[in-house]
């Protein structure tokens, strides 16, 4: 027998410094294009993106985009209060936008009562190597300082690991929001299965 579809509603907000591709991230998932150009969001955004998982459950992401400018980050903590999940973008070639992960999860930290899944994408892997500003052991160490479920190396641009950060995020909140998860084990969830097998995919 079929069972019964179940859909559900999460609010997560995108959060990082300017320029790191938050605004493109989204586009790209909800629209399928790459914004090529940098127009910093004025304020906050929202757009949604539906996440099917299994046969019949489907997750409508509402994908809060926050500008990363310093005149726009007081506008995180409303924003961040009832979010099932996190998204922390930093650019892998400029070490300043990694440096503010920290300053981005404490802030959101601070307005959350309990801690929901959050993961960060190292977003413009696409770049020359040469050019990366951070290393994997210093992003494995970021993360678990940072109490992050995971990290994930990212391209918006060649479209390379976004689907499987959303599915695996959508997952996470699921079990979070149902109460399977407690704050430790979204912590160290994805650092044990995804961080171990999968983070040097570049494949989706
Ligand atoms: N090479 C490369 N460039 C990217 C990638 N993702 C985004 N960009 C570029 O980075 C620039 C900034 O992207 P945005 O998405 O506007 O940045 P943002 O984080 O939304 O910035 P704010 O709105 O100011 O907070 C744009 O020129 C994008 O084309 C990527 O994966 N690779
Ligand atoms: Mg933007």
């Amino acid at each position: 027998m079929a069972s019964s579809p179940l859909e559900y509603t999460k609010k997560v907000i995108v959060i990082g410094d300017s320029a790191v591709g938050k605004t493109s991230f989204i586009a790209r998932v909800t629209e399928g294009r790459f914004i090529s150009d940098h127009k910093a969001t004025i304020g906050v955004d929202c757009a949604v993106k539906s996440i099917k998982r299994g046969e019949s459950t489907t997750i409508r992401l509402a994908l809060w985009d926050i500008g990363g400018q310093e005149a726009f980050r007081g506008l995180m903590p409303q924003f961040a209060r009832g979010s099932s999940g996190i998204i922390i973008v930093c650019d892998v070639t400029r070490k300043a936008t990694v440096d503010a992960v920290r300053i981005w999860k404490n802030e959101a930290d601070k307005v959350l009562t309990k801690l929901p899944p959050c993961i960060l994408l190292v977003n413009k892997f696409d770049l020359p190597k040469h050019i990366h500003s951070v290393s994997i052991e210093e992003l494995d160490t970021l993360t678990e300082e940072c109490k992050l479920s995971g990290w994930f190396q990212t391209s918006v641009k060649e479209n390379v690991n976004l689907q499987v950060s959303l599915e695996d995020l959508s997952d996470l909140m699921v079990q979070f929001d149902e109460g399977s998860l407690q704050d430790n084990d979204t912590i160290t969830t994805l650092q044990r299965q995804y961080h171990a097998e999968k983070r040097n995919c570049m494949c989706d």
